[in-house]
């Protein structure tokens, strides 16, 4: 990008936003910072610890299964897990809910949607679709930042009706340059809708940087414009993505209204199933961003307090793989979904269209 020319100098001109540097607990050596305090008990961080590791382990083997033809197209969370999962266990899963786009995989876990489910959504089957009652998560969005409009809505009805909740809506730095992102902060900073908007800036939006997403420095800065505040965070950095959220849900629970979360992390895996970044990725940053690995992070703090080893790290690991297994082969038992499968669920009742459709379709078998 071109440098940017000179702010004005008048005092009446806001200055360009400086960079706020992102909150930071955990050092990538795994040592908490000077003073610092991880916030979480020991039982919180092993379950956080479990997520992430699960999270990964399940879109290692969707990987796997994917490459031999068993599986649709996917966004795996590689890089990711700790701005996953510290958003996720600041909610409480009986009253707050997780809006998700498309890579959110550990969040909708920890919400209580079975792995199952997502293992048939991610094979196409139409009831992968459907979330379990009573679980606060609403459906996939693949349309980008559609889900913030709804977000939005679902925290100014909780809101409305006296019912406790606050809502975490997930989208990409791409996302936060549709109108629909920017529309949602208006109306949540007027209303002061109970919503965390968690902006994870993985550096990408398939093949586009972030340097030319958007001319703003800071993402986080967007939000005092709308009447809220912003933060920017280590991504990478459980305690610190857990910190954060946990002060934007009291606010939100306070009656404060909302928060943005810029997390900064790194997308270590293609942006799909379907894309090769190899062709836009520099193995440079790849390189820089392996060594602050959110789970080796972790494990590396666990172990410098004595509550993690390599034989813990293998035994957790066997445990997860059978997991991740068994949802595999319950999802291999649900019944397989015909080709009249694909008329239903769009609308309650079938419109004559689809019925039209429907019966040319199928109406020789
Ligand atoms: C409205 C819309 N426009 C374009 C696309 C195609 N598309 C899918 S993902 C993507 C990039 C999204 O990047 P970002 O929001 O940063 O999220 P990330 O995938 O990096 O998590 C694009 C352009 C889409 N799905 N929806």
């Amino acid at each position: 990008m071109a440098a940017k020319s000179s702010p004005p100098t008048s005092a009446q001109f806001l200055p360009d936003a400086k960079p706020v540097a992102p909150v930071s607990v955990l050092a990538e050596t795994g040592k908490l910072n000077r003073g610092a305090k991880p916030g979480m008990t020991k039982t919180a961080v092993l379950e956080a610890l479990r997520l992430m590791m699960l999270g990964r382990a399940f879109d290692t083997k969707c990987l796997s299964l994917q490459r031999q033809g068993k599986l649709g197209t996917f966004a795996p969370i590689f890089g990711q897990e700790a701005t996953l999962v510290g958003t996720a266990m600041a909610l409480d899963p009986a009253h707050d809910w997780v809006v998700p786009q498309y890579r959110e995989l550990p969040a909708i876990i920890r919400q209580g949607q079975p792995m199952e489910r997502i293992a048939l959504y991610r094979q196409g089957h139409p009831d992968g679709g459907i979330i379990a009652e009573g679980v606060n998560v609403m459906a996939t969005q693949v349309s980008l930042a559609a889900q913030i409009p709804h977000a939005v809505g679902l925290a100014w009805g909780l809101k409305m009706q006296n019912r406790p909740g606050v809502v975490a809506v997930y989208f990409g730095d791409g996302a936060s340059s549709e109108g629909d992102f920017h529309e949602s902060c208006n109306l949540a900073g007027v209303v002061e809708a109970p919503v965390i908007f968690v902006l994870q800036n993985n550096g990408w939006a398939i093949s586009t940087p972030r340097d030319i997403q958007s001319g703003a420095t800071d993402l986080a800065a967007r939000a005092p414009g709308y009447g809220f505040p912003g933060v920017s965070v280590d991504g990478n950095d459980l305690f610190a993505v857990h910190k954060v959220t946990a002060e934007a849900v009291t606010r939100a629970r306070a009656g404060l209204g909302p928060t943005l979360i810029e997390a900064h992390c790194f997308r270590m895996g293609p942006h799909t199933t379907a894309d090769d970044p190899t062709r836009y990725v520099d193995p440079a940053d790849l390189e820089r961003w392996a060594k602050r690995d959110p789970i080796d992070r972790v494990q590396k703090y666990l172990a410098a307090e004595g509550n993690w080893d390599k034989a813990t790290e293998e035994t957790w690991e066997q445990d997860i793989a059978a997991e991740v297994e068994a949802a595999f082969e319950a999802a291999s038992a649900h019944p397989r979904a015909g080709p009249e499968a694909i008329y239903e669920h769009v609308y309650a009742e079938p419109t004559p269209t689809i019925i039209r459709q429907r019966d040319a379709h199928l109406g020789g078998q």
